[in-house]
C-alpha cells in the first residue's frame, strides 16, 4: 500500500510541475545525481559502456640472435706499470647486423653489485667521484667496442639528421668522434628502429660497472696503465714519466689487444664515452639500481667516461667523471651502446 501511495504522490508532483512553472524533466534525465522514474515504468537501464578501442600493443622485439662465446687476452699491471699476470678470459656475445656487411658485437654483461666511485685513498681522485656507494646492475648487453665509423655510417644512412662522416680522424675501424650526446641519441634511436630492439646509451652506473668488471683498483688492468695497452696521453706533464708515448689521435677499436674481464675493449682511453645521465657534482642521492640519474643536477651537461687519447692516465681511471654540454662535438669523444633486459625468452 505504501508503494502505491508513493507512486500516487510522484504522479501528482509530475503533473503539478509544469503548472507551477517549473521545467519538467524528461524521462530518465539526471538531476542532482538521481534518475526520475515515470510511474509504472522500469527505470531506464544504463546504456552499456562503449567498447574501448584496444590499447596499442607494442610488438615484441625479435628474439636475440644466438649467443656465442669468445676468448680474449687479459693483463694485470702493478702500480709501476709492470705486467704481473697475463691470462685469457671468455664471454658471450651476439652479433647485430647493421646491413651492408657492417656488424656490431654485443657482449653479455652479467648483472651484479659493485662499489661505484673511488675510495678516498685513491691517488689522483676528484671529489665528484664520491661518496662511494654500492650499486646493483641487472644483466645487459654492451657493444664490445666503441661505435666505429663504419657502424656510424651504416646507421646515419637511415636518418637525415645524421652526418655520415663527422670524425676528425678517418677510418672505418676507428671510433666515431666529433659526435654530440644528441647525435649519439639519434644513433640509438635509428639503431632501435632498424633492429626493433631498445638500444640506448649506457647509464653512468652501467658504464662504470662494465668498465671495472669486478676491479676495485683504479683501472680494470690493475693499479696503472701503460701506452702499449691503452691509447692515452702518457707524455702529459702530469705523468710521472712524461717521455711516454702520446699518439695524438684515435686508434682502431680493440687494437691494443687486451680487454677487461667482461671482454670489453678500450674502456680506458681512445675516445671518451657519452652516458645517459645528467651531470651531478657528486653521488649524493644517486640511484643505486643502475638507472640513469636524470633528475636534479646540472641540465647544461651530460656525463662522459673513460678518458681519451688526449688525456693523462689519472683521467682515464674507472671512476673519473667528465661533464660536457650535450651539443658538444669533440675529437676525442664517442660512445658505445647498450641493450637492457628484459628480452623475450630464447
Ligand atoms: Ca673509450
Amino acid at each position: 500500500m505504501k508503494f502505491k501511495k508513493a507512486i500516487y504522490i510522484l504522479a501528482l508532483i509530475f503533473v503539478a510541475l509544469p503548472i507551477l512553472g517549473m521545467p519538467a524533466q524528461k524521462q530518465g534525465e539526471k538531476k542532482g545525481g538521481g534518475i526520475v522514474i515515470e510511474p509504472g515504468k522500469e527505470p531506464p537501464k544504463k546504456p552499456p559502456p562503449r567498447p574501448r578501442p584496444p590499447k596499442p600493443v607494442k610488438p615484441l622485439p625479435p628474439p636475440l640472435p644466438p649467443l656465442a662465446a669468445y676468448e680474449f687476452n687479459l693483463v694485470t699491471l702493478d702500480a709501476s706499470g709492470r705486467v704481473t699476470n697475463r691470462g685469457k678470459g671468455e664471454a658471450s656475445y651476439f652479433i647485430e647486423d647493421l646491413g651492408d656487411g657492417v656488424l656490431m658485437e654485443m657482449v653479455q654483461i652479467p648483472g651484479g653489485s659493485f662499489f661505484m666511485g673511488s675510495p678516498e685513498t685513491e691517488e689522483d681522485r676528484f671529489l665528484d667521484e664520491g661518496s662511494r656507494r654500492e650499486v646493483t646492475v641487472q644483466t645487459f648487453y654492451m657493444s664490445k667496442y666503441e661505435v666505429t665509423q663504419a657502424q656510424w655510417r651504416a646507421i646515419a644512412a637511415l636518418s637525415k639528421k645524421m652526418n655520415g662522416d663527422p670524425s676528425k680522424f678517418k677510418g672505418y675501424d676507428l671510433p666515431v668522434e666529433q659526435v654530440s650526446w644528441e647525435d649519439a641519441k639519434e644513433f640509438c634511436k635509428q639503431l632501435s628502429k632498424k633492429t626493433r630492439r631498445d638500444y640506448r646509451l649506457p647509464t653512468e652506473a652501467e658504464w662504470e660497472y662494465a668498465c671495472r668488471a669486478g676491479a676495485s683498483v683504479p683501472f680494470h688492468l690493475g693499479e696503472a696503465i701503460r701506452p702499449e695497452f691503452v691509447n692515452y696521453n702518457a707524455k702529459s706533464p702530469m705523468e710521472e714519466e712524461s717521455d711516454g708515448l702520446y699518439r695524438g689521435r684515435t686508434t682502431p677499436v680493440g687494437d691494443m689487444g687486451v680487454a677487461n674481464r667482461f671482454g670489453l675493449y678500450d674502456m680506458h682511453g681512445n675516445v671518451s664515452e657519452w652516458c645517459l645521465d645528467l651531470w651531478h657534482n657528486d653521488y649524493e642521492g644517486a640511484p643505486t639500481d643502475g638507472d640513469a640519474w636524470d633528475k636534479g643536477g646540472d641540465k647544461r651537461y651530460r656525463v662522459m667516461r673513460g678518458g681519451s687519447w688526449n688525456l693523462n692516465a689519472a683521467r682515464c681511471r674507472s671512476a673519473t667523471r667528465f661533464k660536457s654540454p650535450p651539443g658538444d662535438r669533440l675529437p676525442d669523444a664517442g660512445f658505445r651502446v647498450v641493450l637492457a633486459l628484459p628480452q623475450p625468452e630464447r
